[in-house]
């Protein structure tokens, strides 16, 4: 049996409008919000009835205020989704589908670099990896902000655990629009279904 989830990937208002503004994040925060729409119909559901039978996970960049990405400290990128700030807090539209234990936060250790999300850990510690194991999911839908970076980590790293990557390609923002292309035909060069 195929038991699906859709993780999305670090739909905070840096990347959104912020520092960091990835092209086609806001139409990617509607697209995300219809494909949500299209599962609970199929279903017949209330709103809150889907993370019954489809799990929605997030994940965040969540970084201290001198986290070793930012230019002032040695990093290639303008500060950004700084723990507790408005740029760090996901999407509006999206938060009546945020759940604490299902949110996982990544790049928290100063030192460290962490595009993926698979690693990302909630607030019991448990991380992104081990809860779509839990939850006995095989296929994975993907979206969020930025293809080239922290998407397409996640999706390699579900694909390398075993996990039925599908990227949702309406439901992605990027940073560069050839670096989008690139990552896209790379992904799906690695047996991620672009869809
Ligand atoms: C990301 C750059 C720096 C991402 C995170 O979420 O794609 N990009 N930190
Ligand atoms: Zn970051």
């Amino acid at each position: 049996m195929n038991n699906s989830a859709l993780v999305i990937v670090d739909m905070q208002y840096d990347f959104i409008d912020g520092s960091l503004a990835c092209r086609n994040s806001e139409n990617a925060v509607k697209e995300t919000l219809k494909f949500i729409d299209r599962q609970t119909k199929g279903q017949g559901g209330e709103d809150h009835e889907i993370l019954d039978t489809f799990p929605i996970l997030f994940t965040r960049d969540h970084h201290p205020a001198d986290h070793s990405s930012f230019k002032e400290y040695g990093g290639i990128w303008p500060s950004h989704c700084v723990a507790g700030t408005h740029g760090g807090s996901i999407h509006k539209d999206l938060l009546p589908y945020v759940r604490e234990e299902l949110t996982f936060d990544k790049g928290c250790d100063k030192t460290t670099e962490q595009y993926s999300g698979f690693d990302g850990l909630n607030n019991a510690e448990q991380s992104l990896g081990e809860i779509l194991e839990l939850l006995d999911t095989t296929d994975v839908y993907v979206c969020g902000l930025a293809t080239e970076y922290c998407v397409r980590n996640t999706c390699e790293d579900l694909m390398k655990a075993g996990f039925k990557v599908h990227l949702l390609k309406d439901c992605i923002g990027y940073v560069d629009h050839q670096g989008h292309i690139d990552a896209l035909a790379t992904m799906a060069s690695e047996g991620i279904v672009i869809e």
